[in-house]
Parts: C-alpha cells; sequence; structure tokens
C-alpha cells in the first residue's frame, strides 16, 4: 500500500513544469523502489504463508518427506531477498549523487544515464536470485544464466560510478560531513560491488559460500552503501528539517571514527572467510582467533561512534547556529528555495522549475 501510494503520487501530484526527467533523482529510485515492493511482497508473503502451513497445518510445500521441495523455499525467498537488497540501497544511490553535485559546484553528469542505469538494475535485480544458492545443486544451463545475468548488473552500476565520479571531476569540492559520508560511501561501496562481482562466479563460489567472507561483503554493500550514505543523507538534510545547523566538528569526527572502525570490523573478515570460516557458528577454530579479536574491537568502536551522532541530531533539533533557506552553498532544487524548516502550506503558489 505504501508503494502504490508513493508510485501514485510521484506520477499524479508533480508540479506542472516539473516534467519526469526534472526529477531529482531521488525521486527516480523511490519510484522504482516502489515497482519493486509490488513486484517482490505478494511472492514473499506467499512463501511465508506456505512456510507457515508446512510449520503448523501438515502440509508439506518444502518438506521432502511430504513430497514437498526445500529448494522451492530458497528460490521464493531469494526472488524476495535479491531485490529487497536493492530496495534499500537504490533511495541512498538516488541522493548520493544529489550531495556529490552539491559540494563539488558544478552540474550532475549524466542524468538521463543515471535514470536508465537505475531502471536497468531495478529490473535486472528480479532475474539474479538464484546466485544465492549455488550450491544448492541447481543443473547446470542454470547455474551459467544466474552468474552471468549476475555479472551483467555490474554494467549499469559501473556507469553510475563513472557519473558520480566525473560529477566531482575538476569541481571545486569541499569535505564538510555529508559529501565526507558521500565520498567514502562511493568507494566502500565501491568494495561491496566488486566483491559481489567475485561471489557471482559459480566456480568460485563454491569456496566462498556460506563463509565470513558473504559476511564482509554484506557489510560493505549494506552497512557502507545503505546505513553510510543514509548518514549522508541525514547531514544533508538535517540543517533545512530542523532550522539549526548541526556541530560540523562532530560530524566529521563521527565520519572518521564510522569509516575507520567500519573497515577495521569487516576486512579481517574477508581474510577469515577465506581462509575457510564460515558463517552462523557459535564458536570457531582457534586460528581465527587474532582476527576475530580485531573485528570485534572495530564492532565495539563502530557501535559506540554512534552515540556521536545521535547526539549531535538531539542537540541539533534542540538548538544552535540558524540555518538559512538554502543551507549549501551550491544546493539545487525546490527543497532549498524554501525557508528552514520549511512552514505548513509550503508552497502558497505554484513553484517555478527550472
Ligand atoms: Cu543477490
Amino acid at each position: 500500500m505504501g508503494a502504490i501510494n508513493i508510485i501514485a503520487t510521484i506520477l499524479n501530484m508533480r508540479a506542472p513544469a516539473m516534467t519526469l526527467m526534472k526529477m531529482p533523482l531521488f525521486v527516480w529510485t523511490w519510484l522504482i523502489t516502489g515497482f519493486l515492493l509490488i513486484a517482490i511482497m505478494p511472492v514473499f508473503a506467499g512463501a511465508v504463508t506456505m512456510l507457515l502451513t508446512d510449520k503448523f497445518f501438515h502440509t508439506s510445500f518444502f518438506d521432502a518427506a511430504g513430497g514437498g521441495d526445500p529448494i522451492m523455499f530458497q528460490h521464493l525467498f531469494w526472488f524476495f531477498g535479491h531485490p529487497e537488497v536493492y530496495i534499500l540501497l537504490l533511495p541512498v544511490w538516488g541522493f548520493i549523487p544529489q550531495i556529490l553535485q552539491t559540494f563539488s559546484r558544478k552540474p550532475m553528469y549524466g542524468y538521463k544515464a543515471q535514470v536508465y542505469s537505475f531502471w536497468a538494475i531495478g529490473a535486472l535485480s528480479v532475474v539474479v536470485w538464484a546466485h544465492h544458492f549455488f550450491t544448492a545443486g541447481l543443473p547446470v544451463p542454470a547455474l551459467l544464466y544466474f552468474m552471468y545475468s549476475t555479472m551483467a548488473i555490474s554494467l549499469p552500476l559501473a556507469v553510475l560510478f563513472f557519473c558520480w565520479i566525473k560529477t566531482m571531476w575538476k569541481g571545486s569540492m569541499s569535505f564538510e560531513t555529508p559529501m565526507l559520508f558521500a565520498v567514502g560511501w562511493i568507494i566502500l561501496f565501491g568494495i561491496g560491488g566488486l566483491t559481489g562481482l567475485v561471489l557471482a562466479d559459480v566456480a568460485a563460489d563454491a569456496q566462498y559460500h556460506n563463509s565470513y567472507f558473504v559476511v564482509a561483503h554484506f557489510h560493505y554493500t549494506l552497512f557502507a552503501g545503505g546505513i553510510m550514505g543514509i548518514m549522508a543523507g541525514v547531514y544533508y538534510w538535517l540543517p533545512k528539517m530542523t532550522g539549526h545547523m548541526y556541530n560540523e566538528k562532530l560530524g566529521k569526527v563521527h565520519f572518521w571514527l564510522t569509516a575507520i572502525s567500519f573497515n577495521l570490523t569487516f576486512i579481517p573478515q574477508f581474510f577469515v572467510g577465506l581462509a575457510g570460516m564460515p558463517r552462523r557458528i557459535p564458536d570457531y577454530a582457534l586460528q581465527f582467533a587474532e582476527f576475530n579479536m580485531i573485528s570485534t574491537i572495530g564492532a565495539f568502536i563502530l557501535g559506540f561512534s554512534q552515540l556521536l551522532f545521535v547526539y549531535n541530531i538531539v542537540s541539533c533539533v534542540k538548538g544552535g547556529k540558524k540555518a538559512t533557506d538554502k543551507v549549501w552553498e551550491g544546493a539545487e532544487g525546490l527543497e532549498w528555495t524554501l525557508p528552514s524548516p520549511p512552514p505548513y502550506h509550503s508552497f502558497t503558489e505554484q513553484p517555478v522549475v527550472k
């Protein structure tokens, strides 16, 4: 219902001159996210309902003992599970280029290419699901199909990365906290993407599957690619939302602590994974102890440094230097034409879209 609401709002309620190809990328990625949600959530709901009837009403959809197929559950779950990752990431991919543009003080590079790449990624995301269980014994043609289709995602993603780098290229860049998070995001999410490409290789995946390599890859994708991106967005729009500037120094300390401790936590996991440490176990062999210790220390620093984030947000809501309407010198978009915070009944007249 939420997804339908988002799609209907974007398609029907834009300002008169706001054509689709003038929309902020954040709105584009939300539109695609809406369609993805509608495509996968009913399948997921069906799968969990079947699982529940298996468990409580003695059906055997997925129970081999009663003639069911456990691999079928993996198919249904990952038909949901893979696009779900993009549902979490796409909105972030939408606002990061806007932040890069603002702090590079030059026009965004390749707006249209980015829009088409987002659609390509959205479409590909619903046809690659079986790469999550390459070792479950799928037929070889299926393995090859899911390997190549997964690798194909790196093409539109590479287009996006080039557009984002080109947006910054020779710009008059400055590194306020949102920009630090955005640039850090590109590098760390890049590692997440590249290690995903490694996992997509059927032959290599026999080694990587169910190891800590997957855990490390996943956190580079979802923590760096998702959460750290959201942090960039929070710092970017916080002055607009609250009417106050956050503490810039504290924001920078928060970024560096987060970026360093994040790597301290997850880089060792690539290595223990490659050395054979499986995931989802309560204990591990002694030869993995040192790297796990480094990882644990990193995780504690990462967790505690988020208290700075909470403190910064709370004190920004409570008070601080008044934010101007535009907040950031290079910012573009309708929200920056309104006072900070925007008043109720924000636009009394139709806004002019350039
Ligand atoms: Cu996947």
